[in-house]
Order: C-alpha cells, then structure tokens, then sequence
C-alpha cells in the first residue's frame, strides 16, 4: 500500500473534518487504495499552524502556503481554507504537478473555477471538489434507485438547504459574509451543495429564475479570521455591512426537461442542516433529508393500493459504500463517514488516475449555476447556464 503525503491548507472547521476523514479512512476501508499521510498542515500564523498539527495530528505545519504547494515530497494539496484563496492555492498546486482537493464552493466567481478548471487539466492532476454530502450513503442509494429506473423518468426535484445560525442579527460578520473573501452568501456557501445533488441525481440544470434577499444588511464586526457560524454573538460596537445573499429561491429547468426547485437560507429558524431533496418521477418519489440521514424514503406507482405512500429505507451493510462502514442498518451515519469515504474517492482516484466526480469541472459548473442564481435575482428574469464539456 503506497504512502501518499497530504499538506492541508486550513486548519479550522474543514481542516478537523479533513483530518479525521485521513486519520480514520483506512480503518474503515481496508485494505486502503492508498495511506493518507498527514504530512504538513498550513495556516494563517504560526501559532495557529502549530495548534492544528498537534491536534489533528499533522507531522509538520507551517504559515506559508507558498513554501509548501511546490514541496517535493507532497503529493496532494487539500484546500480548507475561506474561498479567496482557494483559486491562487489550487492553480499553484496544479502548476507544481500535486494533484488537489479543494473545498466547496470551487471559487468565489465562476471565472476563478474556470480558472482552476484550465490549470488542472493543463497540469494532468487528480482534481476534486469536496462536495461531501453526495457521498452520504443514503444519497448514492437515491442515485442508484434513479439509475435502476425504478422512479421512472424524473418529473420535478425540490431541494432545500436550510440553516438558521446567521438568523440572529448578533451573529457577527465572518467571512461568510463579505463578498470579497465568499463571493455570494447562501447561494454558494450551501445552495452550491443543493445545486450538486440536484446535478448528481438529475442531471444539468439549464435555466433559473430566482428571487435573492439580503434580510440583516448589517452585522457586528469580529476579531479574528475563524468563522464561529452563530456561537458567538456580538451585541455592541462597530457594525459593518453585509454585502451577500442571506436567502435564494430559484426555479430551475433542467436540460432533460424535469423542472424544479432549489431553496437555500441561512435564516430559517428551526432548520440547523435541513439538506433535503424530493424528486417526484413517472413511477415513483423519493425523500431524503440530511437531518435523518440513515433514511431514505421511497413510494411507487405499482405500491398496492392499499399501501400507498412512502416507506423508509436505512441505509447500513447492504447499501452503498456499508461493507466499510458499520454492520448493521441505522447504527448512524455522521457527518464524519461523509468525508471519510470522500479521502476514500480521493485515494482511489491519486493511486489510479481515474477521474473522480465530483472534480473541479462540476465544481465550475456548480459555480456558473450559482453564478446565474445570483443575477437572475438582480434581473428578475431566466438566466440560461451554459454546460461545462465533462
Ligand atoms: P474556518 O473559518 O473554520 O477555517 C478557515 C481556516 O483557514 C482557519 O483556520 C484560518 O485561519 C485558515 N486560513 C485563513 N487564511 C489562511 C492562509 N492564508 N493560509 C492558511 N490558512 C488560512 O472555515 P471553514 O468552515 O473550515 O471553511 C473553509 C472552507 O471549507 C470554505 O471554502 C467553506 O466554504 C468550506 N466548507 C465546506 C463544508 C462542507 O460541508 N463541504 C463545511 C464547512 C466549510
Ligand atoms: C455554513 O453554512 C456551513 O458550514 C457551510 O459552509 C457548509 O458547506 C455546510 O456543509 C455546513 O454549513
């Protein structure tokens, strides 16, 4: 089993999942494609470096991207850090021959992941795009069931990702909330993640009409780089402007003639990771939500009428990607196993050279849907997408 070295640019909340996910992925896949090797681990000072290594269990860490992305003994450079920098790491990567996982969304603008896109392919590298919540079993299961013809042809997909942590106006002004390090607000921090799933079980979207709203416009201002997602909250000093999306609602036409509709929102009371999906098709539905995430529900048309309506599946040893996981259905699959089996797709495809989806042209495709999301709610009016050669 070959050693494949990892440098880690970003050591907050992405650089915890990260590192579990290297740490634990062989003890779940076994034998492994590849050992991830927790080489270096970047962040912003050194202290902050130094912190991430002894925590996450990095053999050495340091404050300079720079000096790491073009280190001979890397093999893979994964990007966690907050979305401005994702363009510059990613294309120095690539052009230093390392092959590169980036996090979502792929860039702040379209034209950066377009950027990206040429510079991975100029370069031959493995390339991925972490949009980890296609690879929660019960998601791959849907994809399975719509493949299997078992739906029948797909009429109409209803995609929501609804958050409330930035509900408070007290919740201060992270980078998530300035367009210059984020690009957009939900559309891209989670509507980039409904747009995945709904490219991933459905197929391309071709045009949207959406409705975008920026309700607090005006939040607290923060020290410090990290993003607290709501935890901490700021009642008094200064306040800075919020200058992205708080909420998205968009109707979507895909290019093989389902329609649909995608919400995301990070002011809805109530909902903490309500990632969900309903896809209604000529012979059948199926329901998932993250928040329950062992399930999958399914009805169909032959059902015996006196059984109508959804049953739920659990995904566990029988269901993709469960031999590796745990033996019995329900025991719980976490955030965690989603990026467990993400290092898994990302060894595979470094020791085979086989493409891995999602790669950074979905994440650029991602990025033009988000993109026309965005001016579509400036204009009022369809923005056609223009397809990304895959
Ligand atoms: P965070 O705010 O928790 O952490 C960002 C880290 O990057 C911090 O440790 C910060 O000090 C570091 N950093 C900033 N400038 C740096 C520099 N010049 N060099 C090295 N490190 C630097 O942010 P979080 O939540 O980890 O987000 C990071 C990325 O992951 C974002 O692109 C975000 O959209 C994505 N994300 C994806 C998720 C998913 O489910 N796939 C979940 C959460 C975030
Ligand atoms: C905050 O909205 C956030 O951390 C997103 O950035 C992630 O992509 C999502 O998976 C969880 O919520």
């Amino acid at each position: 089993m070959r050693d494949v070295n990892i440098a880690l640019i970003g050591g907050g909340f992405m650089g915890k999942a990260h590192s579990l996910a290297y740490a634990a992925m062989p003890m779940f896949f076994w034998p492994a494609p590849a050992r991830p090797i927790r080489k270096v681990v970047v962040d912003a000072t050194d202290e902050l470096a130094r912190t991430a290594a002894d925590r996450y269990g990095w053999e050495r860490h340091s404050s300079s991207w720079q000096e790491i992305v073009d280190d001979p003994t890397i093999d893979v450079v994964d990007i966690a850090t907050p979305n401005h920098l994702h363009a510059e790491i990613a294309i120095a990567a690539a052009n230093a021959g390392k092959h590169v996982i980036c996090e979502k969304p792929l860039a702040p603008t379209a034209d950066e992941a377009r950027l990206m896109l040429e510079a991975v392919e100029r370069a031959g590298v493995v390339n991925a795009v972490a949009f980890n919540y296609r690879r929660t079993p019960a998601v791959v299961l849907a994809r399975k069931y719509i493949e299997n013809g078992d739906i029948g042809d797909i009429l109409n997909f209803r995609g929501t990702y609804l958050q409330d942590w930035s509900a408070d106006p007290n919740s201060p002004l992270s980078w998530r909330f300035q367009k210059k390090i984020a690009g957009s607000g939900a559309i891209g921090d989670i509507g980039s993640h409904v747009v995945d799933l709904a490219r991933y079980l459905v197929g391309e979207i071709a045009e949207v009409n959406s409705l975008v709203s920026t309700w607090i416009k005006e939040r607290p201002l923060q020290s410090g780089g990290f993003d607290t997602l709501g935890t901490a909250k700021v009642s008094s000093g200064p306040r800075g402007t919020v200058d992205v999306d708080d909420e998205a609602v968009t109707l979507v036409r895909f290019s093989n003639g389902a329609v649909g509709s995608l919400e995301a929102s990070r002011n809805a009371w109530g909902r903490n990771n309500f990632l969900t999906f309903e896809i209604h098709g000529t012979r059948g539905s199926l329901v998932f939500n993250y928040e329950r995430r062992d399930e999958l529900q399914v009805a169909f048309a032959d059902d015996p009428a006196d059984r109508r309506g959804f049953r739920t599946v659990y995904t566990g040893p029988a269901t993709p990607y469960g031999e590796a996981l745990w033996p019995i259905p329900a025991l719980g699959i976490g955030y965690g196993e989603t990026k467990i089996i993400e290092a898994y797709e990302l060894m595979k495809a470094v020791e085979t050279g086989d493409r891995i989806r999602p790669d950074f042209a979905d994440g650029y495709q991602a990025a033009l849907v988000d993109e026309a999301i965005a001016t579509s709610g400036a204009t009022h009016e369809w923005v056609k997408v223009e397809p990304v050669p895959t």
